[in-house]
């Protein structure tokens, strides 16, 4: 089986509704912002031209080689700022002034911010490493000709648990089983949290029938006295890999993170389905640094830096260039790249438009009940 078939173009456009696309103004649930820097890139110009503010998911970066090889190569200094779910990336952009040159939205996102006019149309001659992309990745739904947005990683949401304790696990109801309270961390992503429960539920997660998002809305309501709190996916892993609780809400390079350090752990995509995203690079309107911009992006996705990142996050690669530099167990692991009949219950999340925001009122009356 050929792994274009696993993760093929055909599927995405499937379940990615065409033309589901609808200005957005979210306001942020868990705006959590992590800067590791001193100087934040969120400051505004630098008056460096030499500069690039990079606006990333935490542990995106192969820390050895992803931004010091760009540094060297370019003699670009990169400030990184990282945050842990699009709608905190979006509200910090919204509220304007950010300095950032590029940032990672997921696929609905790029969506939203197109609409939005937040990021800028790129000019693909300054990309010549596009050629290097799978056409399963080119002219996905949420940005059909790629103007506006480049293809990162990819990946899928699932369940980091602990196997040696919970013996093997396949549905997304141990999230909910009473047994394990106060062993359970989830995610505090809307989309991805509430997009848990319509799948246990057996609805699509992209749902905007009221009845269906009640009924989400009690089974997350039902839950909350078991966790042990909602987290970014970042701040699950260490909690599962160090034995604080039993089991989380994850994106996969971080279950896969943990598992590289405790071998107990193991990873699920549950089998009433699971999300399964596209991050994509892209240039806010007003970045000061396009010049570098550009060159980060073609650089990521060049061959060498494309696999180095696949190497260190365990996330998919969209760069099929990268794929003969890319570890074989990496490529060959069910978990990462799913076969056929797993990813065909795999769905994206798209841009819902309004209803986005019945979406935040739920999950906001879920967290402050
Ligand atoms: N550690 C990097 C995490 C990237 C996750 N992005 C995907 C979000 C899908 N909703």
């Amino acid at each position: 089986m050929g792994r274009e078939k696993r993760f093929s173009r055909g599927d995405f456009l499937k379940v990615v509704g065409a033309g589901v696309v609808a200005s957005s103004t979210l306001s942020t649930l868990s705006g959590c912002t992590v800067s590791t820097t001193a100087e934040s890139g969120g400051g505004g110009g630098t008056g460096n031209e030499n500069a690039l503010n990079l606006y990333n998911w935490s542990d995106y970066v192969n820390p050895k080689t992803t931004i010091p090889n760009f540094e060297k190569k370019y003699g670009v200094e990169v400030t990184q700022d990282f945050y842990s779910d699009n709608e905190a990336l979006l509200a910090k952009l919204q509220a304007g002034g950010t300095g950032y040159d590029v940032i990672v939205p997921s696929d609905y996102m790029v969506s939203v911010m197109r609409k939005s006019d937040i990021i800028q149309k790129l000019d693909r001659s300054k990309i010549p490493n596009f050629d290097n992309l799978s056409a399963d990745f080119r002219g996905l739904p949420f940005d059909p000709n790629n103007d506006y947005s480049m293809p990162y990683q990819w990946g899928t949401t699932g369940i980091l648990y602990n196997k040696k304790e919970l013996g093997e696990i396949s549905s997304w109801d141990v999230l909910w089983d009473t047994e394990y309270k106060g062993e359970i961390a989830m995610m505090s992503d809307v989309r991805e949290t509430m997009g848990a429960a319509l799948k246990l539920l057996g609805y699509s997660l992209n749902s905007t029938k009221p009845e269906q998002l009640e009924e989400a809305k009690q089974l997350l309501l039902e839950q909350k006295p078991l966790l042990r709190g909602y987290f970014a996916s970042f701040e699950v892993r260490p909690l599962v890999q160090n034995g604080d609780v039993l089991l989380g809400h994850v994106y996969s390079g971080d279950g896969f993170l943990a598992i590289a350090e405790n071998k107990d752990l193991d990873y699920a995509i549950p089998e009433e389905g699971a999300t399964r995203w596209v991050d994509n690079m892209a240039i806010p309107v007003g970045a000061e640094h396009v010049d570098n911009a550009y060159k980060f992006i073609n650089y990521i996705l060049g061959a060498k830096a494309g696999a180095s990142l696949t190497n260190y996050t365990y996330y998919g690669s969209p760069n099929e260039a990268a794929e003969p530099m890319i570890k074989k167990e990496i490529l060959d692991d069910p978990r990462i790249y799913p076969p056929p009949e797993v990813f065909e219950r795999l769905e994206v999340i798209e841009d819902i438009g309004e209803a986005t925001r019945k979406y935040e009122r739920i999950f906001t009356e879920v967290k402050s009940a």
